[in-house]
C-alpha cells in the first residue's frame, strides 16, 4: 500500500462503530451519520487504518451513561419509539426532555446513543490506561446535551462521560471545541468545578444563532466561593471568518490557556460545521485551516482525546476528519490530495475530488470580524486567565 506507517514514539487508537452510521434523523434532517461512511471511506483507501490500533466500539452501559445523566431521562431514551410523538400519555415527558424537531425519536435511538458514547468513553479509558496517547471517536462529539434533556441534535454528552473518565486520573483537563456552536453542555456540566477549563469557539448571536449562549464575558459562576468560577472560556466570533485569522486566534488562545492551566489531558471537538460551505454554519474555514488547530493542539504533547461533532455538508466533513487522522498519526504529508479511485461513493467529492477544495471560494461570506474585534478578544481573555490564577 502507499507507505503509511505508525506514527513514531507514539500509539493512536480509532473508534468506531458501522452501527452508528446506520442511523437516521429523518430525510431532511440536517444531522446524517452517513458522513461517517464517509471518512471510513477516506481513512481505509488512503491506508491509515495499519498506522493505528482499531477497536469496534461497544455500547456504553446504562451505569456508565447515568454518571452525567439521570436514570429517568436514560429510561425514557431506551423505551421510547417514534409512534410514541402522536401519544397523548408520553407529550408531557417528550415536551420536558425537548424532544422535537432537532432532537427527534428515530428507530434506533438508544442504540445510536449508547454506540457513539461508549465509543468515546473507550478512547477516554484507552488514554488513563496508558494505551494510547492519542484516541480517535469521530461518531462523538455531541456537546449540546444536558443532565435530563436532549438539545441540538444531541442526546447523551460523551464528551462529558470522557472527561469524568479521564478525571479519574487527571486532575485538569482542558476541553477545546471548534464546532461553529457554543458548546453549551459541556460548559454547563462542569461550571462548578476547577478541575475542567472549557474554551469553545463558536458563531455568537444571542438572538439569531443556536444556541445563543457563550458571550466573551460568560466564565462561569462569579461567586468567590464557587471553585469553578472562571473556569469557562468562550471565544465568540461574528460571521465569515477565514482560516489565517481563526488559526492565529485559536493558537493565541490555547497557548495562553495551556500555559495558565497546565492541563494533565485535553479533549478536542473537532465539529466541522466551522468549514466553509456548511449546510448550517457560517464561516470560512477550509480543511486546511480547521485541520490546522488540530496540529497545533497535537504540538502540546498532552494525551488527546478527539471527537467530532457538528457538521451538515457530508463530503466536506469526511474530508476535513481523514485529513485530521492523518495529521494525527503524522501521516499528512504522505497523503495525495487527490481522493483515490478506490474509494466507494467517490462520486460525492466531483468535480474537484480533491481532499482540499478551495471551500471559502465556493460560497464566500462577508468576513465580519475585524482585526480590532479578534485583538480584543485575545486582549480579554488573557485577563481573564489572569483572574482565573487567583
Ligand atoms: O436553531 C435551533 C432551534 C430552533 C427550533 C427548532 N427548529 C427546527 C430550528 C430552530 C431554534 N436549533 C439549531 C440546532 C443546531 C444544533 C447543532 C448541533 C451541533 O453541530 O453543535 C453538534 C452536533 C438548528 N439549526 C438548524 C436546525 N436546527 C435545523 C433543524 C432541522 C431542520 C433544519 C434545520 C430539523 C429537522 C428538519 N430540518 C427536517
Ligand atoms: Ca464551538
Ligand atoms: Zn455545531
Amino acid at each position: 500500500h502507499n507507505g503509511i506507517t505508525r506514527p513514531k514514539g507514539y500509539t493512536v487508537s480509532y473508534h468506531a462503530n458501522p452501527a452508528v452510521e446506520a442511523h437516521h434523523f429523518g430525510s431532511s434532517h440536517p444531522m446524517k451519520p452517513w458522513r461517517l461512511v464517509l471518512t471510513k471511506e477516506l481513512v481505509l483507501a488512503y491506508g491509515m487504518h495499519h498506522a493505528m490500533d482499531l477497536y469496534l466500539s461497544r455500547a456504553a452501559t446504562f451505569e456508565e451513561m447515568a454518571e452525567f445523566h439521570t436514570e429517568d431521562y436514560l429510561e425514557f431514551l431506551r423505551q421510547v419509539i417514534p409512534a410514541d410523538m402522536e401519544a397523548a400519555e408520553q407529550s408531557d415527558r417528550i415536551a420536558s426532555y425537548n424532544i422535537g424537531d432537532d432532537c427527534p425519536i428515530f428507530d434506533g435511538l438508544f442504540n445510536y446513543c449508547s454506540l457513539y458514547a461508549g465509543g468515546t468513553v473507550d478512547a477516554a479509558r484507552k488514554l488513563v490506561n496508558n494505551q494510547a496517547d492519542i484516541a480517535i471517536n469521530w461518531s462523538g462529539g455531541l456537546h449540546h446535551a444536558k443532565k435530563t434533556e436532549a438539545s441540538g441534535f444531541c442526546y447523551v454528552n460523551d464528551i462529558v462521560l470522557g472527561i469524568l473518565q479521564l478525571l479519574r486520573f487527571h486532575p485538569r483537563v482542558m476541553y477545546i471545541d471548534i464546532d461553529v456552536h457554543h458548546g453549551d453542555g459541556v460548559e454547563q456540566a462542569f461550571w462548578s468545578t476547577d478541575r475542567v477549563l472549557t474554551v469553545s469557539f463558536h458563531k455568537y448571536d444571542k438572538d439569531n444563532f443556536f444556541p445563543g449562549t457563550g458571550a466573551l464575558d460568560s466564565n462561569g459562576p462569579s461567586h468567590p466561593l464557587n471553585p469553578g468560577s472562571r473556569h469557562a472560556i468562550n471565544v465568540p466570533l461574528n460571521d465569515g471568518i477565514e482560516d489565517g485569522d481563526y488559526l492565529q486566534l485559536f493558537k493565541a488562545v490555547i497557548s495562553s490557556c495551556v500555559e495558565t492551566y497546565n492541563p494533565g489531558a485535553i479533549v478536542l471537538q473537532c465539529g466541522a460545521d466551522s468549514l466553509g460551505c456548511d449546510r448550517l454554519g457560517c464561516f470560512n474555514l477550509n480543511v486546511t485551516g480547521h485541520g490546522a488547530c488540530v496540529a497545533y493542539t497535537k504540538t502540546l504533547g498532552l494525551p488527546m482525546l478527539v471527537v467530532g461533532g457538528g457538521g451538515y455538508t457530508p463530503r466536506n466533513v469526511s474530508r476535513a476528519w481523514a485529513h485530521e487522522t492523518s495529521i494525527l498519526i503524522d501521516a499528512a504529508d504522505k497523503i495525495d490530495p487527490n481522493i483515490p479511485d478506490t474509494v466507494t461513493f467517490r462520486n460525492q467529492f466531483a468535480p474537484d475530488y480533491s481532499l482540499f477544495p478551495p471551500l471559502s471560494e465556493m460560497r464566500k461570506i462577508e468576513n465580519k470580524n475585524s482585526k480590532q474585534y479578534l485583538n480584543n478578544l485575545v486582549a480579554t481573555i488573557r485577563e481573564q486567565l489572569r483572574y482565573m490564577q487567583g
